[in-house]
């Protein structure tokens, strides 16, 4: 590990803090007013949750806001980023549906108390909760004109109403999940897939791409719109967010070198490239024909430049071979198992996370230099394997996870100090274990853990550690437990 870089601290306007979405921590999915998204209804199905269980209650933050902002500001972040849940503001969703004063209400009280506690709002408008009226009605994002006038209409509302006091808005969250997930394994709301064990309708081949597309152009309308209207007096900067892991070549056969490249385009080229370039990537063009939806010239000049940064989330790095049949990675099979038997880096409780931190590190460097924008870390976190049966003593003691962001920070601080990449946020997931989707409660990615029988907040080692990359704290105490970090001592 790079040890030497560990004396440079992070730039003193950088960003920190944890981050949230709304449908994994608030729970209350009847009150004050707020529709059903496609989510409440998914989650209950049979077998759509490790665990059957849905988001009515999740880390009751509907409630608990105030308890939550004190544990953050107890921890000490700059910043926190959590996302606005569409059917609190517009129940029904639609550019015609009215507006719900009482969710304004609650979120505007919310930003008020970051505020007051000196936490500066990074918001998300769309983590994946899309009013279910809308899905009922014209079939989501496989709608495009219906959909971007409706997202567009929601995102003014917010900017209206958040933007006075909201400098940095995040239009959607990782739309290769929305859309991979969502239309093409139909493992995520609205779990529409071609298998029909799974769903009673979809199409895996051509809906993810129709999805994207819609995706696209609805950022980029809501950020035309924010540019125009609101830009000039709020003043502040929208952008997307991404998912992507670094892609790294299973070993040097130009086959496998060229698989990893493969599984960069279709996993962050299919947006970024778009977004930052103005085409799409030409390998996904020869895979998928026609069936990749093409913009007119008039879109293309709406969606080259529409983002005012590079939003990234990461969380692992994949060794990539050419060959297998899965489209949706680019036709790339992906291991963590070295050609010499050796795995990766330790691994997570889900299958798809191992810690590789010198993976973060070339991702950062590769975005940075392909994109020339500067860099916004959004998400970055591990799951302890096994963290859910432990007792909570136990549980809190993450090393795992404290070696995990142990990594992250110092490749971090290497990408920034050594490598002159420019980076200006860093949001770990998450500030709090929560629904993590198809994975229920099972699954806990929180700094902070949380006992779902009484709704209490433990500190987790982790919780902290940001603080100690920031300010160098020797070690601290929680609950009676010291915690050290040997990189850092
Ligand atoms: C983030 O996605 C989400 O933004 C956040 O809500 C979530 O809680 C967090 O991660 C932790 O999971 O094996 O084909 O199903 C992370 C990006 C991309 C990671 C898809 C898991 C599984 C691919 N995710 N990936 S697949």
């Amino acid at each position: 590990m790079a040890v030497a870089t560990i004396d440079k601290k992070l730039p003193k306007d950088f960003l920190w803090g944890f981050a949230t979405a709304a449908f994994q921590i608030e729970g209350s999915m009847a009150a004050d007013g707020r529709g059903p998204s496609i989510w409440d209804g998914f989650a209950k199905l049979p077998g759509k949750t490790q665990d059957g269980k849905g988001g009515e209650v999740a880390t009751d933050s509907y409630n608990r806001w105030r308890e939550d902002v004190d544990l953050l500001a107890s921890y000490g972040v700059k910043s926190y980023r959590f996302s606005i849940s569409w059917s609190r503001i517009i129940p029904l969703g639609g550019r015609d549906d009215p507006i719900n004063p009482a969710g304004i209400a609650w979120y505007s009280r919310f930003i008020d108390e970051l505020l007051s506690r000196g936490i500066t709002p990074f918001v998300t408008l769309y983590h994946w909760d899309l009013p279910q009226s809308l899905q009922d009605r014209y079939g989501g994002w496989l709608n495009k004109d219906e959909i971007v006038q409706d997202y567009t209409r929601y995102a003014k509302v917010c900017f209206e109403a958040f933007g006075d006091r909201v400098k940095h808005w995040l239009t959607m969250n990782e739309p290769w999940c929305v859309a991979i997930l969502g239309y093409g394994r139909g493992v995520f709301a609205p779990g529409r897939s071609s298998d029909r064990e799974r769903s009673p309708e979809g199409d895996s081949s051509t809906e993810p791409w129709i999805v994207g597309h819609s995706v696209i152009l609805a950022h980029a309308h809501a950020v035309k719109l924010y540019r125009e209207e609101f830009k000039p007096t709020q003043k502040g900067l929208v952008g997307i967010t991404l998912n992507g892991d670094w892609a790294m070549p299973y070993d040097d056969s130009p086959e496998n070198m060229d698989a990893a490249q493969h599984a960069l385009d279709f996993a962050i080229g299919w947006y970024a490239d778009p977004i930052y370039l103005g085409h799409y990537p030409p390998y996904m063009r020869e895979v998928l024909g026609a069936r990749m939806p093409d913009f007119t010239p008039e879109e293309w000049a709406l969606v080259k430049g529409s983002s005012d940064f590079y939003g990234m989330n990461t969380y692992t790095t994949n060794l990539c071979r050419a060959g297998g049949d899965d489209e949706f990675q680019g036709n790339v099979d992906y291991t963590f198992t070295r050609p010499d038997g050796t795995q990766l880096g330790t691994q997570a409780h889900c299958a798809w996370l191992q810690d590789y931190p010198d993976g973060f590190r070339s991702l950062l460097n590769y975005l940075y230099k392909r994109y020339k924008l500067p860099i916004y870390v959004t998400e970055n976190g591990f799951a302890v394997k096994g963290e859910n049966d432990m007792p909570i003593e136990q549980a809190i003691i993450d090393t795992d996870r404290v070696n995990y962001f142990t990594g992250t920070t110092t490749a971090l601080l290497g990408a920034i100090h050594e490598d002159g990449v420019d980076v200006r946020s860093y949001f770990p997931w998450s500030f709090l274990d929560n629904f993590e989707w198809a994975d229920g409660y099972l699954t806990r990615f929180g700094v902070t853990y949380v006992d779902y029988e009484t709704q209490k907040r433990y500190p987790k080692a982790s919780a902290k550690f940001l603080l100690k990359v920031r300010v160098f704290v020797p070690n601290f105490t929680i609950l009676g437990f010291s915690v050290s970090f040997p990189l850092y001592m």
